[in-house]
C-alpha cells in the first residue's frame, strides 16, 4: 500500500481517494458500465472519445476505472442536432459479491451526494432456463450467445454450516440459501432492453436478446450454481430448485448491485438515488453443457457493449 490512508471506518487518502478503488471526488462519471473482466473494459474504452483522453486508473486491488466522454451513434430514423458527448465510466470489478461491494460502496463516496448514480453490469452467465418469458412472448430456452436482461434477481448463498460437522442433511440445515427477488431499475431496464432488442446499427445481424424475470447470482461459480464437479457439495437439487422458482440465468454479481441499490434507494434522507440495470451474455448453457467460443465473445461483448454504452450517453438522468 503506497498511500497512508485515514479514518478506518471509510478509509481514504489525504487527498480523498478510496481504498480499493484508487478513486477520487471527480474520477468517475455518475453514468457507470460495470464489467467482470478488463479487456472488456478496454474494450468498451476503445469506444470512448480520444481527444481528452480518457482518465484511466488502476489500483493495486485490480480495479480498472476509466473515465471518458462518449458520443452516441446517431439513429437511421433520427432527426435534429447530433447528439453532444456525455461522459461515462466503465470499471472492471473482476468477480463476485465483495467485489461489487467495493465497487458500489466506493464509487457512490467518489460521486457528489445530490447525484443520481447509473449503473449497468455487463457481464457474462450461464443460461439454465428451458422455456423463456421475453417481452416478445414465450420462448425455447436461452442459448450460448443470448443476451439476457433481467428484471429482478435473487442471491444463491451456501450454507456453511450444513458442511463438515457430521450433521449434513439434518433437518434444521439446508446447504444453500435462495433469496426473495430484488428488482432493479425498470426504466432503466427497459431502455437497455428496447436498444439492445432494436439494435439500429446498420447492417446489423439479427441477434438474440430476451428480456428476462428472474437473474440469480451465486456466492461462487461451482458449488452455488449446481455444477457436479465431484466436490462433496450436496447441490444436485439447484437448478431444478431455480427453474422451478423461474429462473433463467446464473452469474455472480448482479444481486449485490441490485440489493445495494434498493437498500439505499428506501434509506431515510438519501439524495442522489442509484439506478441499476444488468444485460449478460449467456457463455455456459447449463441444459446442454454448451460453452461459448472465444471469438463468438468478441463479438457479442463490442456488440452488446456499443449499444450500450449509447443507451447510458442517452438515458435522461438528473445531473448533478
Ligand atoms: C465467472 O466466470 C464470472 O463471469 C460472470 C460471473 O458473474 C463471474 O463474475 O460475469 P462477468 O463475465 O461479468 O465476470
Ligand atoms: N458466469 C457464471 O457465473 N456462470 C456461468 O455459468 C457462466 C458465466
Amino acid at each position: 500500500m503506497k498511500d497512508h490512508m485515514v479514518d478506518a471506518n471509510f478509509p481514504k487518502t489525504a487527498d480523498g481517494r478510496v481504498y480499493h478503488l484508487g478513486t477520487g471526488s471527480g474520477d468517475f462519471a455518475n453514468r457507470i458500465i460495470t464489467v467482470g473482466s478488463h479487456p472488456r473494459a478496454r474494450l468498451l474504452a476503445s469506444f470512448l472519445n480520444k481527444n481528452p483522453a480518457p482518465l484511466v486508473i488502476e489500483s493495486e486491488r485490480g480495479f480498472l476505472t476509466i473515465t471518458g466522454w462518449y458520443t452516441p451513434r446517431v439513429h437511421p430514423d433520427e432527426d435534429g442536432p447530433p447528439p453532444s458527448p456525455t461522459r461515462l465510466s466503465i470499471i472492471s470489478i473482476g468477480m463476485g459479491f465483495p467485489n461489487m461491494d467495493f465497487f458500489v460502496r466506493e464509487a457512490r463516496e467518489c460521486l457528489p451526494p445530490s447525484s443520481d448514480m447509473l449503473v449497468v453490469r455487463f457481464g457474462s452467465c450461464g443460461g439454465i432456463a428451458t422455456t423463456t418469458s421475453s417481452s416478445k412472448g414465450m420462448g425455447t430456452g436461452i442459448g450460448v450467445g443470448t443476451v439476457v436482461v433481467p428484471a429482478s434477481c435473487v442471491s444463491i448463498v451456501r450454507n456453511v454450516d450444513y458442511y463438515g460437522f457430521g450433521g449434513e442433511g439434518g433437518e434444521d440445515e439446508v446447504p444453500y440459501w435462495i433469496s426473495r427477488p430484488v428488482q432493479g431499475d425498470a426504466g432503466l431496464r427497459e431502455a437497455v432492453l428496447e436498444a439492445l432488442e432494436e439494435d439500429a446499427s446498420p447492417g446489423g445481424e439479427p441477434r438474440a436478446v430476451v428480456g428476462t424475470k428472474i437473474n440469480a447470482a451465486a456466492d461462487g461459480f461451482y458449488a452455488s450454481q449446481g455444477r457436479a464437479t465431484g466436490w462433496p457439495d450436496a447441490n444436485e437439487g439447484i437448478l431444478a430448485e431455480l427453474e422451478r422458482r423461474g429462473v433463467e440465468s446464473l452469474e455472480m454479481e448482479t444481486h449485490q448491485l441490485f440489493h445495494l441499490a434498493r437498500a439505499w434507494n428506501s434509506a431515510k434522507g438519501v439524495q442522489g438515488k442509484i439506478r441499476v440495470a444488468a444485460a449478460q451474455m449467456v457463455f455456459a448453457d447449463r441444459q446442454t453443457r454448451a460453452f461459448i467460443a472465444p471469438n463468438d465473445v468478441k463479438q457479442k461483448e463490442a456488440w452488446a457493449g456499443r449499444v450500450l454504452l449509447d443507451v447510458m450517453a442517452r438515458f435522461e438522468v438528473e445531473e448533478e
